[in-house]
């Protein structure tokens, strides 16, 4: 039998299409494109041109004598460093960002949260005064891109970390000195003839995880919410049905948000509205994918059309004029598949160039000028359109939950706190809180782990945190609405209620990961469970992980005192000795751990029996499903069984067919 590949509907629409079109997918290339076994258990050496070593059977250790364990270890620690590497990227581009924006040399950009330059600046110790807010803005952009060059010292941001936090890092000497030097650090380090430790270089990725965390995407975060505002509550759609038949389509692609947000901004300039109606077009329609897509779902309400598996059946629709890409997670595969349809692929980073792709370079000081061109190319490809197939599914959402509005949420302006939150977790109404993470994976079918463990840990009365391609996942199955209470335990329900928030929280792009680090400071430092986050009775899950840029989120998250799973396979597969020091190793050290874990079910059996365990330790009330079942309206007598996770979602209500 066929393995399934999705469990999304509309999905599998498309993989027919796409078939017809002979436009290739990710869901093919990985079935005949199979994985090398002894690359995927991290079993592959090859640092230096003596190899590859590929230390299988009975070849226990490399040319220079390199051992499994140092092999799996340099592995990991390389993928990590890569992870922050471009995550803290992002960052730098932000602060530079935020530089010209202050000095007035980014026309079209502004700075639109005033009130959080100023919390920015405060942590970063610059001077607000009476200052005009260019000025500070000016400051913080200069401190934020110091963060990187540093050399000595420790990263401003750790102390926004519980103070326990804090001390645990520098106990360890794992408190990264400066962005850059950690992960230039990691790569010697890595090097051919350098640590050969598995223990000590698998310390050194969680520093190097930490200068992402706490680091490039807290940056990236902050300066994003400066300049382009701080998320709060909106309603938007997703999947192929945001597509229009009668409009220029504009897919934006990738992470970065500064391009896209000029390009929603120009949109409606009557110059291009014009123009696409001279190219009989009723107008132009923007839809996101991935984390630019995230970026402005949560702060505009643009649609966002898919996740990270549905880029090249998107240009299968035949509907999308451009498809804009920055950097980051963008797959070879759309060129060639744009080929066979009329998509326009233009990459615009001067980091990023795809052969067959057309660049339009952009550039922050003449943005305005570049993105109206940019309008205009899809434009002109309007006309070209042929063979259109738009699946009929659209789903809704209620997404933009950044950490101030649920601080907001729980006090208003005057009392905003997480004392409603926290005490809801002590009184047993909320067992505990997960931060579910990340991308899809070809070699697991697609959003079937997310929508599986999402819908199990809300029905246990877990609260849940979301970014990413994971977030992507739930807005099509309807997850992140106020009616998915339903499926949610009592307990949960009723705080949900009270509060008027869903049970599943859309915060952002992957880099707002950083956001779920805030939340979990503030639950610790609030009171009442425990003084630091490795007491809170809280997971971190990437049920369909691929990118390096996971594993170091995975990796800042245990660091920062999570017990982490990841779906999928184990890139330390193939020595038991690594997978024990970053699980029970890691966790004597820093109080979080990490496993990878295929088998969903067992994520979610795992992630409860740590909520409960935490529980149990901080002393709370032991967390009882019933007991608040009497006092909610909810009768969980028709909870869905496991078997039937995935009915009621794509199959019933959440579409608007
Ligand atoms: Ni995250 Fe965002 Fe998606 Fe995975 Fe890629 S888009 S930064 S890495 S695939 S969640």
């Amino acid at each position: 039998m066929e393995r399934r590949k999705t469990i999304d509907p509309s999905v599998v629409e498309m993989l027919a299409q796409a078939k017809e079109k002979e436009i290739s997918t990710p869901f093919d290339r990985a079935e005949v494109t199979k994985p090398c076994p002894i690359g995927r258990e991290g079993a592959c050496c090859k640092h230096c041109f003596m190899g590859p070593c590929r230390l299988v059977g009975k070849t226990l250790k490399g040319v220079c004598g390199a051992t499994l364990e140092t092999v799996e270890a340099r592995n990991l620690a390389r993928s990590i460093a890569a992870g922050a590497a471009a995550h803290s990227d992002h960052g730098r581009n932000m602060a530079l960002t935020l530089i010209a924006v202050a000095e007035g040399k980014a026309p079209g950009f502004q700075i639109k949260d005033e009130k959080k330059l100023r919390r920015v600046a405060a942590y970063l110790g610059v001077n607000v005064g009476e200052r005009s807010k260019e000025d500070i803005a000016l400051d913080v952009g200069k401190v934020a891109l110091g963060e990187f060059g540093k050399q000595e010292g420790e990263l401003i941001y750790l102390k926004r970390a519980p103070a326990k936090r804090q001390e645990v890092w520098r106990k360890l000497g794992i408190a990264p000195r400066g962005i850059d030097r950690e992960v230039a650090e990691a790569m010697h380090r890595t090097c051919m003839g350098c640590d050969q430790d598995a223990e000590h270089l698998l310390l050194h990725a969680l520093t190097c995880s930490l200068t992402d965390g706490w680091g490039g995407s807290m940056i990236a975060t902050d300066i994003s919410d400066i300049i382009f505002g701080t998320p709060v509550p909106v309603a938007a759609t997703s999947n192929f049905g945001t597509l229009k038949h009668d409009e220029v389509n504009v897919v934006i692609h990738g992470h970065e948000p500064v391009l896209a947000e000029l390009l929603v901004a120009i949109v409606s300039d009557p110059e291009i509205q014009a123009y696409a109606k001279s190219k009989g077009a009723n107008g132009i329609n923007i839809v996101g994918m991935c984390c630019s897509g995230n970026e402005l779902l949560l702060r505009h309400g643009v649609p966002v059309v898919g996740n990270f598996l549905q880029q090249e059946l998107t240009i299968a629709t035949g509907a999308v004029e451009a498809m804009v890409v920055d950097y980051q997670c963008i797959m070879q595969g759309i060129v060639a598949a744009a080929e066979k349809a009329h998509t326009k692929i233009i990459t615009t980073s001067p980091k990023v160039k795809i052969t067959g792709a057309t660049h339009v370079e952009f550039d922050e000081h003449n943005g305005v000028e570049i993105a109206k061109s940019i309008l205009r190319m899809a434009i002109d490809n309007f006309p070209n359109r042929k063979n259109v197939h738009i699946p009929d599914y659209m789903d809704r959402m209620v997404v933009g939950f950044s950490h101030e509005y649920i601080a907001y949420m729980q006090g208003g302006v005057y009392r905003e706190s997480f004392r409603p939150l926290n005490d809801a977790v002590i009184a047993g109404r909320i067992r505990g809180a997960a931060g579910i993470v990340g991308c899809n994976n070809p070699h697991t079918p697609h959003d079937e782990a997310h929508i599986g463990i999402v819908k199990e840990l809300i029905r246990n009365d877990v609260l849940v945190v979301t970014t990413g391609c994971a977030a992507v996942a739930y807005s099509k199955a309807g997850l992140l609405t106020p009616e998915v209470m339903e499926y949610a335990g009592p307990g949960l329900r009723e705080v949900c209620a009270a509060i008027g928030i869903p049970p599943v929280l859309h915060m952002g792009s992957c880099v707002d990961n950083s956001r779920i680090l805030t939340v979990l400071s503030q639950m610790a430092t609030e009171g009442g469970l425990g003084d630091d986050i490795a007491d809170l009775p809280a997971v971190g899950i990437a049920p369909e992980w691929m990118s390096e840029k996971a594993l170091c989120i995975g990796a800042y998250a245990v660091a920062s005192g999570v017990y982490v799973l990841f779906g999928v396979d184990s890139p330390v597969a193939a020595s038991p000795k690594v997978a024990d020091l970053i699980s029970k190793g890691w966790e004597e050290k820093v109080g979080g751990k990490l496993e990878f874990e295929p088998d969903w079910k067992k994520i979610v059996e795992k992630s409860l029996a740590h909520i409960d365990a935490k529980r149990k330790a901080l002393k709370i009330a032991d967390y009882d499903p019933m007991r608040f079942a009497r006092s909610a309206t909810y009768l969980p007598a028709d909870y869905l069984p496991y078997e039937d996770y995935d009915k009621g979602l794509y199959s019933v209500k959440s579409h608007s067919r």
